[in-house]
Order: C-alpha cells, then structure tokens, then sequence
C-alpha cells in the first residue's frame, strides 16, 4: 500500500511524549498525514489500550501552535517579538553565546536543563554537557523518579520497580494514580488485568481514584504525611511479628533498631497525623504483610514532599520485611537488556569532576544524585551560589510551570546572558528565550523508548510521518550543537547513529530493533543470593550504615507538615489525564475534555466557604495566589483541596497576555523548606486558604 494511491499505511511504533510512553501503536498515515492511531491488541505492555491523549495525537501534528522554524528574539527579553532565522543561524548563535560563557565562567556556567525525559534526547544532552565539560544538566527529578531510584539504591542497591508481568496476590497504589498516568510505562492493562483475575487492591490516596473505587480497602490520607503512615505499617507488622523472619534474619541489616524505632509509630497515634483510622491501618499492614507476593505501585506523591527520603526508605522497608524484594509479583530489580550503559554512552569519562563540581555538592545533596534539582539551578543564576550560572539550553520542559515557585523561575531565566529553548509551540518559558528551535516530536522522528528508566526494556518509536516546516529533533539539534561547539569527532554525520550507539551492544541496528518492536532483559530473580545486595553490608539495610558518613537520616522519620492557622487547608495536586503536565493544552479535542483548570473541593468544604460548583475561586497559599473552577465531589477528603497543575493559557500567550500567572499551581509553591537529600520541595501537602472569586474573605 502506498500513499500514492491514497491508502492508508500503517506502521506500528511505541507511544512516547506524552508521558512516559510504552503502548504499542498502530499508526494510519494517508498524505504525510496521520488518519488514525489505534493500540496494538498485541502490544507489549498494553494489550490493545490506548488513552485519550494518544487518540488526539494527529491534532498535534498539524496544530497552528506548532512552531516551524527557527526564531530569534529582537525586541526585550519575554516581548514576544521575533524574527525567523536559519538553522545555520540559529545553531552559530547558541554556540558562539556559550563558548563565550565558557570563556568568563568555566564551561559550569551554563546548564543544560531537560523536563521529563522524553526519550534518547535525554541521554544526548547528558552526553554534550559531559563533552562540553558542564557538569550541570539540570531536571525536574528532585520531584520525579530520583527520590525513589536512589534511595532504592541507598537502601537494597536497587530501584525497586512494581511487577506487573507476574502475578501478584495484592497491589498496593500508594500515591499513584496509575490508570490516569501509567507511570514510568506501568500501564495500567497489566495491572487491571490482574485485578479482574483476582489480585487484591490497597489504595492509600487522598482522592478516591478509579482504582480506589475497585479496592479492597481504601486509606485516604492528609496530602504530605506518607511517611507517617507507612511507619505506622510497619510499627504494626513487627509489633505482630508479620514480616518474613528468614528473610529478615539473613539479607536485612538493622531490623533491631527499626523495631525499636517503628514503637513510635503505633496507628493510635497516627491516626490523628494522617487522618486515616487505626483500625483500618492494622488491616491494612495485616493485609499487605499476609499476601505473597506483594506489590508496591509507588507514585509520584511519595516524592513531592520533603519527607520524600523517609517516606520511600520506609515503603522499601515494608518490602523487604515482607519479602517481596525481587521476588517474581513483587517489587523488582529489572534487569536491562544487553545495550550500552548509561555512563559509557553519555561519555562521563569525559566529566571526571561532575561530583564535586556540580551546583548541589555545595549543598552535600545525597550521593548518586546526579541532576542539578531546579531550586538549586536558579539559586546559582540569581545568587551566583555556589559560583555564577550565564546560560542555559532548555528542551522538553517548560520550568515556568514545572518549576516551584514561578515567579523566581521567571526572575531567574530573565537574568541569564543566553537563554536558547527547544520545543514544539511557544511555551511560556520559550517567550523568554533569546533563541527558539522548533522540534519534530513523537512520529517525526526515529526514537527509543524507555533507555535508562530502569524497567529493563527498551521500545522502538521509528518515525511515521515527515515533520511540519523546517522542525528538527531534539537529537539532531544536539549533535549540530555538539559538532559546533565540542569535538566534532564525537558526533556524527548521521543523527540517526545516535540510535545506533546505544544497540551496538545487542548486535542490532535500528531497522532490525523497529522489526523486532522492543527488547527486554533477562527475568532473573533473587539476584541477592549471589553477592548479597549492591549496599555496604551486602544486606537491606533497614538502618543506613552511610548514615553518618553522608549525613543521612539512618532511619525513616516523620517531620510534620508545615500548619499555619491563617491557611487552615491542606493543598495537593494530581496529573490531568487529559493532559501531560503544562503540555497539550492547544489540542483542540483534549481542551474541550479539560477547558478550565478545575480544583476539586469536598461539598462540606465548599458549603462553609459558600462555594458552589463552577465558582471562580482563589486559592492562597503563603507564597502566591492563583484562580480556578471549584468542582464539588466527595471523592475527595473535607478539608484537602486538589488544584490543576500545569495551566497555561496558549490562547492568551499569541496576545502577549501573560497566561502562565492566573491559574499555575506552582505559584503557590517554594523552595523554602526543600527537602535535604534530593532538594525537593513541598508540590504536594500545603496549608491553603480558599475564598469566591469576589468575595471579601
Ligand atoms: N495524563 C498524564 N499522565 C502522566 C503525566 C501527566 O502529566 N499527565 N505525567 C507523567 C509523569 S512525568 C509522572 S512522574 C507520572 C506520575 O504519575 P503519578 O504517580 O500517578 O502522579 P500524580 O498524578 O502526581 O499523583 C498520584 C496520586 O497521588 C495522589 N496524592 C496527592 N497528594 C498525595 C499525598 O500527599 N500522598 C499520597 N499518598 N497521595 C497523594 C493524587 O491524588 C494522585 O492520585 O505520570 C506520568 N503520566
Ligand atoms: N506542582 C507540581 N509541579 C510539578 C509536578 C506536579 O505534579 N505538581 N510534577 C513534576 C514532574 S513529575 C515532572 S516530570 C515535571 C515535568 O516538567 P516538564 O517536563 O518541564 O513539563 P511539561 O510542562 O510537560 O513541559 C514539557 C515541554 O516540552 C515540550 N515538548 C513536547 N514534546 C517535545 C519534544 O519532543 N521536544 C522538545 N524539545 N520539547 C517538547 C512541551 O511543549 C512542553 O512545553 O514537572 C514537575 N512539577
Ligand atoms: S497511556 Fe501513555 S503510552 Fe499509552 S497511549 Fe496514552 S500517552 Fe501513550
Ligand atoms: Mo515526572
């Protein structure tokens, strides 16, 4: 079938992009345009699903927010005034502006800043900040994925991943809204499917979510006290001696002193911190430490809290007591196919000094965190601490919203000498740009999936239709940017090789791998039982022998919520099905799904506050005042309130309105009070005041 004759052709590939990708596509093309996407009935992970925003993809790819081709800023910085420029333009431009920098303040002073990894983009932009000599590649994983992985690492020397392949007897989603965002490519199908074959559910979530609604019990949490609770659990199943004492007594180290420790921690007295009944967290803990193998779906709320590091120490704690660390059903060390490592394909040879140089060491942030957290980032452009930032390259993410605390994210990007963003419509952090690239996204480009997430596969994503005006990827971007300003003998002619580079190891290239649709590790278990885990004792150290050495909390804790009477509610965000952080806000058909950034208020709440459904209410926090829809619903607790994040205006921002300051969740958040280890701050677990639009209160 050719397009010629006006057929529909159809290619098969692997969503990406619009969260962390995974489902396997078919994909209809007629004309260079794409007709239809379906979900392969066969796909890997999917098994015939797909959501909404992947229906809605062929909206983006012809979209007129789309931009086509290279623009450069003439009038001030965020006026909107721009001129079209050439490619050969645009990349001199970027290069002689950071060789420059790299001149007056080391190669340090500009960082390379990615928003969630997309795709390969990711590893090639470590890959030229390595080159270049920066070690600042600045990301967003203070609050996403870092807080989980390292401390697994910490903790048993792995990230322990939830195993949907096998079955499980219980899962338990704990802040983690997996049928909404099918995190990391945990889609959901694998999940529900088990669940209609029997598996058993615990949700622990402040809002009754779908799965929620199919659970067998239900905790619904005050936003920001996971670790509490999960403390509470485990004070239960040691005080009732529930854990697994084989595996305790030969691959744990510290079980003594957690037991002493979780007596602290009895339901009784957490009840009052989480606002979740004692009893039904006895029956809980008695249910998840009573049900061989265990899974622990952990979310994204786990680490967007300052207890980020006790909260996921004592989720893995509850796994390895119970025995379900890398057991099949359980919670697993994945292991990755036979590609190339990260470290040898992202050249860290050629930064030896990233440890030491890199903004957070000034901060002595937990070892193994290797991205710069983003409150850090615009402490060193605006205070020059620990030494001054002059410029950054910007792709895949839109910090103006992503970011806590807003204004400071705008403060700080208008400071910087050279500011160059890469993405596919003019987002708010793109209007303050000096320079803007316009970027082929999922379907225009070839592409891997899943690299270095830590789930032990890798998917194909080859391109099915050609891109709209002069857009290039990300990665052909980075290696013109590499070949003009670092030794051209480490890039190619040929972007595409980029690709090539990591499967070498397999003995596949690109077209053999897009055959082969995805490749995926060995399943192995129980690695431990040659050479002990990857820690300093060998064991799961349920007390951090590092402790003291990394200055480390050897046990979880607790450390309460901020409270302040003039702001009496407890705020929390969640991800928009329909949408993907501040993205896609311009596609028609999801927009009309969403049109209005909605916050979700209990009708009790409301009533005391006079609020009705649909209201324009403002919501207060100590650092900020935004506006939203109220939408009254009992799925959620009295007196939490669960704003939209990510609400920009595209609309707004072609009228030079500035869209991003009258309903974005993150300008009622800061950087005070960031977490230690990971320098996270609180994005979720607020106090907050609510009040009608108009009214005096
Ligand atoms: N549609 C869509 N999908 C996405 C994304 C998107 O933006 N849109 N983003 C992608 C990305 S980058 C990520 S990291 C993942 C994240 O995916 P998830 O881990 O599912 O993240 P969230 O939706 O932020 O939060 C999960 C759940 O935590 C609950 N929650 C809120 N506060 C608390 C709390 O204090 N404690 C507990 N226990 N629960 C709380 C929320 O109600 C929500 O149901 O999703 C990915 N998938
Ligand atoms: N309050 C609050 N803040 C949060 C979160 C939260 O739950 N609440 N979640 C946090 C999490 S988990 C994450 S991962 C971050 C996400 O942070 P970001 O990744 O910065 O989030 P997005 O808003 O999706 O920004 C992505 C940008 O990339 C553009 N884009 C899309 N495709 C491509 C492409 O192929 N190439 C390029 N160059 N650009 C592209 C989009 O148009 C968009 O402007 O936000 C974090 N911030
Ligand atoms: S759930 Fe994610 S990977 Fe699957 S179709 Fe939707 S956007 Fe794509
Ligand atoms: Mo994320």
């Amino acid at each position: 079938m050719s397009d010629e004759t006006n057929e529909i052709r159809w290619t098969r590939t692997h969503c990406g992009k619009m969260d962390h990708g995974g489902c396997t596509l078919l994909v209809g093309v007629r004309d260079n345009k794409i007709v239809k996407v379906k979900g392969d009935p066969e796909g890997f992970l999917n098994r015939g699903y797909i959501c909404p925003k992947a229906v809605a993809s062929p909206e983006r790819l012809s979209n007129p927010n789309r931009l086509t081709y290279p623009l450069k800023r003439v009038g001030e910085r965020g006026e909107g005034q721009w001129e079209r420029i050439s490619w050969t333009e645009a990349i001199e431009t970027i290069a002689k502006n950071f060789l420059s920098i790299k001149e007056t303040y080391g190669a340090k002073g500009v960082a390379f800043c990615q928003g969630m990894p997309k795709g390969m983009e990711h590893f090639v932009l470590i890959r030229l900040a390595n080159i270049f000599g920066s070690p600042n590649l600045v990301s967003v994983q203070d609050v996403c994925h870092a807080p989980r992985e390292i401390t697994g690492l910490h903790t048993c020397g792995f990230y322990p991943v939830a195993d949907f392949h096998l079955k499980s007897r219980l899962i338990m989603a704990w802040g983690s809204n997996v049928t909404g965002t099918n995190e990391e490519g945990e889609i959901s199908s694998l999940l529900l499917e088990q669940v209609k074959n029997g598996t058993e559910l615990i949700v622990v979530d402040p809002r009754k979510t779908e799965l929620a609604k199919k659970a067998q019990l239900f905790l619904q949490l005050k936003p920001g006290t996971d670790s509490a609770l999960a403390l509470a659990f485990l004070n239960v199943i040691v005080s009732e001696g529930l854990y697994d004492s084989e595996f305790v007594e030969k691959w744990t180290a510290g079980f003594g002193e957690l037991s002493r420790h979780v007596e602290d921690y009895s339901p009784e007295k957490i009840k009052d911190i989480a606002w979740v009944d004692a009893d039904l967290i006895r029956r809980a803990a008695r249910l998840y430490a009573s049900s061989h193998p265990a899974a622990i779906q952990w979310g994204n709320a786990i680490e967007q809290n300052r207890n980020a590091f006790s909260s996921a120490r004592a989720l893995i704690s509850l796994m390895a007591i119970c025995g379900n660390l890398d057991v099949p059903g359980g919670n697993i060390q994945a292991n990755e196919p036979n590609i190339m490592a990260l470290g040898k394909y992202v050249r860290a040879d050629l930064c030896p000094n990233k440890f030491k140089e890199m903004i957070h060491a000034h901060y002595h942030t937990i070892p193994k965190l290797m991205t710069v957290p983003g409150g850090f980032f615009r402490k060193a452009i605006l205070e020059q601490i620990p030494y001054p930032v002059k410029g950054a390259y910007v792709q895949c993410s839109n910090p103006m919203l992503a970011y806590a605390d807003s204004r400071l994210t705008e403060k700080a990007l208008k400071s910087l000498d050279f500011l160059a963003v890469a993405d596919i419509v003019m987002s708010p952090t793109a209007r303050l740009a000096d320079i803007v690239l316009p970027v082929a996204t999922q379907f225009e480009a070839n592409d891997i999936g899943h690299y270095g997430l830590g789930h032990g596969y890798i998917l194909a994503r080859p391109k099915v239709v050609e891109p709209p005006g002069e857009c290039w990827s990300d990665i052909k971007i980075l290696n013109a940017l590499g070949r003009a300003m670092t030794p051209a003998d480490l890039w190619f002619e040929n972007p595409d090789d980029l690709l090539e580079l990591a499967l070498k190891p397999a003995g596949l290239d690109y077209k053999q791998f897009v055959e082969q649709g995805y490749l995926k590790g060995e399943e192995k278990f129980k690695k431990y039982e040659e050479g002990g885990f990857k820690t300093p004792t060998g064991k799961v150290e349920l007390y951090l022998s590092t402790a003291e050495k990394f200055k480390l909390r050897p046990l979880p804790e607790y450390i309460p919520t901020e409270e302040d009477p003039e702001y009496p509610l407890v705020l929390t965000c969640a991800k928009d099905p329909f949408f993907m952080h501040s993205s896609y806000r311009w596609v028609p058909s999801l927009r009309k799904k969403r049109p209005v950034p909605e916050t979700e208020i209990h009708p009790e709440t409301a009533a005391k506050l006079d609020i009705k459904n649909g209201d324009h209410i403002i919501i207060k926090t100590r650092y900020g005042r935004i506006t939203q829809t109220a939408r009254l619903t009992d799925e959620i607790l009295p007196g939490v309130i669960n704003a939209a994040y990510g609400w920009w205006f595209p609309e707004g921002e072609k009228t030079g309105k500035e869209s991003w300051t009258y309903a974005n969740y993150n300008i009622l958040t800061s950087i005070d009070n960031a977490g230690a280890e990971f320098g996270t701050p609180n994005l979720k677990g607020i106090p907050c005041s609510v009040s009608k639009k108009g009214s005096k209160a």
